[in-house]
């Protein structure tokens, strides 16, 4: 039976704040703060853990090999090398899967296959050299070809972040969905980094059915405001778009296109006027997880940074007591992931496919996450600063980590 499985990053042991991505304004308040990679990891796994108690469905991607010693050597680097290179190297940014790759479901392809298209992420030096880690891991999780197809990136210089730019509506998990891309051209003093082109490849090659699948312009105002992904701004689940009045560049263009191809579609957005943009990127309003419970209702996953925001705890209040679809709300503790511009929503890959067709690896329950915990508190680093990143103690340390990690879940990558 089909469902949705979140498949949320493990975050790695060498989380840090090198401050290393231009346009996310949390990595640059953040950068040189002392990071704590153990706490980090523990709290995404409290995150999955309330997530299967809500009767969800979980999976897990795991930390790279870091440092990516294959990587630097392309360069002729090593990590010696002066910075920033050795926090490229270094980087735990795959914790945000949201960013691991494209998805389209079975019921919306050509074939009848779930399709992923593993993303490029060209744009960000650190994360430009994620995806053949990530490939290896879509190529073993998602290894059934009669269920599965997964696609090589799009090449550069096409910029691609995977699923955080990219929006389905659909009535229930066996019906046909409505795919939205949402890619961005300029964002003021920032890069926008997903490019139509790209997008319109990944439709493409999973093939979309183009009268089903819409391409739109993310504002410049909201990448310019520090959304560098529409999931800072916007986020869909079922017949349900929650997104910022200022996510898209033609609002009205879009809300149309989008209410003409999903019946029964449900807008919830918030006005400008109640929560600014800025305050809708402190606080993460909309990179929450927005989810369909097993009683069919909705829920809003909310990083508990939301709560600090008065604007924002003033309109979760208000919309929760009117009549809107979305039921109730959850907080979750990711304050590591958040300094650097992570909420709930990042950490999480949504994939529509029955689990049994999924390699078992890659799915937990309570008993799975226990071990997993058991295994981060013994050995990740509590702590790492800024002056530590190329030290030959953490590189031991966190490499010793990721080997005992693939050790207990008995997988060799
Ligand atoms: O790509 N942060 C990530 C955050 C990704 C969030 N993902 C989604 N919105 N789906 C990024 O900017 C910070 C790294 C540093 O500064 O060390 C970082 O890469």
């Amino acid at each position: 039976m089909l469902r949705e499985i979140n498949f949320d990053g493990i975050v790695g042991p060498t989380h840090n704040y090198a401050g290393l991505s231009l346009g996310n304004l949390a990595s640059a308040r953040n950068a040189g703060r002392i990071s704590r990679p153990r706490a980090a990891a523990l709290q995404g796994l409290a995150k999955m853990r309330a997530n299967l108690a809500l009767g969800l469905a979980q999976g897990i991607l795991l930390p790279h090999v870091r440092p990516h010693r294959h990587w630097l050597q392309t360069l002729s680097a090593d990590m010696h090398t002066p910075p920033p290179v050795p926090a490229w190297a270094m980087s735990a940014a795959a914790m945000w899967t949201a960013n691991a790759a494209t998805v389209s479901p079975a019921p919306d392809t050509a074939d009848g296959r779930c399709h992923l298209t593993v993303a490029n992420l060209v744009t960000m030096p650190h994360r430009s050299h994620e995806w053949p880690g990530t490939l290896a891991q879509l190529r073993i999780a998602f290894s059934d070809p009669a269920h599965f197809t997964v696609h090589d990136p799009v090449p550069a210089p096409f910029g691609d972040e995977g699923a955080a730019n990219h929006m389905r509506f659909a009535s229930g998990y066996d019906a046909p969905g409505v795919e939205v891309f949402v890619f961005g051209d300029r964002g003021g003093p920032f890069p926008a980094r997903q490019s139509r082109v790209g997008s319109e490849a990944v439709a493409r090659r999973h093939g979309l059915d183009p009268s089903r699948t819409l391409m739109v312009r993310q504002s410049e105002a909201a990448i310019a405001a520090g959304a560098f992904h529409n999931d800072v701004v916007a986020v869909a689940d079922g017949r349900t778009l929650f997104a910022h009045e200022q996510a898209f560049e033609d609002r009205a263009g879009t809300l149309d296109a989008i209410a003409a191809l999903v019946p029964g579609f449900e807008l919830v957005e918030v006005p400008a006027a109640e929560v600014s943009l800025a305050d809708a990127i402190r606080s993460y309003l909309f990179n929450a997880q927005l989810v369909t419970l097993p009683d069919c209702s909705q829920a809003l996953i909310l990083p508990t940074d939301a709560r600090e925001v008065p604007s924002v705890a003033g309109w979760v209040e208000r919309n929760l007591s009117g009549n809107g679809p979305i039921r109730r709300v959850h907080y979750v503790d990711v304050r590591e992931s958040m300094a650097n511009g992570g909420g709930p929503a990042c950490l999480r890959l949504r994939v529509v496919a029955d689990p049994a067709t999924v390699d078992r690896r890659f799915l937990v329950d309570d008993a799975r996450i226990a071990m997993i915990e058991g295994v981060v508190a013994r050995h990740w680093p509590e702590e790492i600063g800024p002056a530590e990143i190329a030290s030959p103690h953490l590189i031991d340390r966190v490499e010793g980590a990721r080997a005992a990690l693939m050790t207990a879940l008995d997988l060799d990558l």
